[in-house]
């Protein structure tokens, strides 16, 4: 890089309005709640969501490519096509009740560092790209972090396509009904890097007092579909001691799974946010409920034995009602540490910010998890008031956003090279 190409590199900075005004116009794509959205993969929200950044790529003179999972790739050439390509982003789904930031920083701080290099004319050695992960949430279509697992080759093609939602709809043709389902292959696009910016979704970064985290590594998380199964009968005639009440049997491995998280120490998660009893009658005792367990640690073999000990629990509460419970493991994603390169990379571009930063782990899971499988991949967090998320109140101050999207610029733009 020339003298002058470098004193460049350290005056750029991101358009900090820009960046805030496409938050809020993305906002306004499945509002719920006044301040929360609400953009389920591959809803006819989402597709809005997707139309409006493809919109704004465009603009931006980027080509638009997706895949079979409906992954959004902006691509920006660079000076030298034959290298890997350096890439930022995350997702644009929401949780039902989800807020306006989790995932949406992390596909607008990628576009904004694009459009800055826009405005100063700054062309890359290494081609860039922005990406919209699909169904990183795995609200509708279980597992989440599918349009990444997929793209890192841990889902093949068919189990991909198959996946049903609750109401029997498939993975592909929802993809293809909402006008995202591409031919881009993975092998088709090799990656120089990943990285992601996204809200902490914690309260660590706002306590302290610090601007940007350098995110060291991502806890492991299992989720188990637990079936418990008993017998359909009527309130008003089944005595108490006959009956196999299966939504009892459930509350009372709810109560127990928490027993079992507190016990494994202050690193262990253990959580049941999803519920459904087969009936809904006032009247019938339910004879099946049907619930997912969401436990994470970060050591792996911690991770395994604790969704052993979960699962061995439903069993055996479920016999003590009468009743039977059956748990499978729906996805495994391991603990995962990033490159220590990338990670590197955004603390010398925190330090040459000025930007106080702490290197920490993730509690929540993301797209970089399944990245990190095979390209160097590492994240940065941004402050979050009061550590809120999958909350409509969840919100992130513009600031606080354009400082990492800084960061993030800085990073790329080592790894891509500045032509010239
Ligand atoms: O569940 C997670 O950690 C992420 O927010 N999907
Ligand atoms: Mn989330
Ligand atoms: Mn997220």
């Amino acid at each position: 890089m020339t003298a002058a190409a470098r004193r460049l590199s350290n005056t750029l900075r991101v358009n900090e309005a820009r960046l805030w005004d496409r938050h809020m116009q993305m906002a306004r794509i499945g509002t719920v709640c006044g301040t929360g959205c609400r953009r389920v993969a591959l809803s006819d929200e989402d597709a809005e969501a997707r139309a409006l950044f493809a919109g704004w790529c465009i603009e931006a003179g980027l080509t638009m490519h997706s895949d079979r999972a409906g992954n959004m790739i902006a691509i920006r050439p660079g000076r030298d096509p034959s290298r890997p390509v350096v890439v930022a982003g995350s997702h644009l789904d929401t949780q039902p009740h989800g807020g306006r930031f989790d995932g949406v920083s992390g596909v607008l701080a990628a576009l904004e560092v694009v459009e800055t290099l826009n405005d100063a004319g700054v062309e890359t050695e290494a081609p860039l790209a922005v990406v919209n992960w699909t169904n990183e949430e795995g609200v509708r279509f279980a597992p989440g972090l599918l349009g990444s697992a997929w793209f890192a080759g841990l889902i093949d093609d068919a189990t991909l396509d198959d996946i049903r939602a609750p109401d029997g709809a498939r993975f592909a043709d929802e993809a293809a009904r909402i006008g995202w389902r591409g031919d881009l292959r993975p092998t088709d696009l090799p990656l120089d890097s990943f990285f992601e910016l996204h809200i902490e979704q914690g309260p660590v970064l706002e306590r302290a007092g610090v601007p940007v985290g350098v995110v060291t590594s991502v806890q492991g998380l299992r989720w188990l579909d637990v079936a418990v199964t008993g017998m359909d009968a009527h309130a008003g005639t089944t005595p108490l001691d006959v009956r196999r009440d299966a939504l009892l049997a459930a509350a009372a491995m709810l109560v127990e799974l928490n027993a079992l998280g507190r016990a494994a120490g202050p690193d262990a998660r253990v959580s049941v946010g999803r519920f459904q009893p087969a009936t809904d009658g006032p009247s019938t005792i339910a004879g099946r409920v049907d619930f997912v367990i969401d436990i994470r640690h970060p050591d792996a073999a911690t991770l395994a034995a604790l969704s052993e000990r979960c699962a061995a629990a439903c069993r055996a509460v479920a016999a003590h009602h009468g009743c039977e419970a059956q748990a499978t493991m729906r996805i495994e994603v391991p603990p995962r540490d990033f490159d220590a390169g990338c990670v590197a990379l955004l603390e010398d571009a925190a330090q040459d910010l000025a930007l106080p930063y702490r290197r920490m782990p993730s509690g929540a899971l993301h797209d970089a998890s399944n990245l990190a499988a095979n390209v160097p991949t590492a994240m940065i967090f941004v402050p979050c008031r009061d550590g809120i998320s999958h909350n409509v109140d969840e919100y992130a101050a513009p600031g606080d956003l354009a400082a990492g999207c800084n960061v993030l610029l800085r990073a790329m733009l080592a790894r891509a090279g500045m032509a010239g």
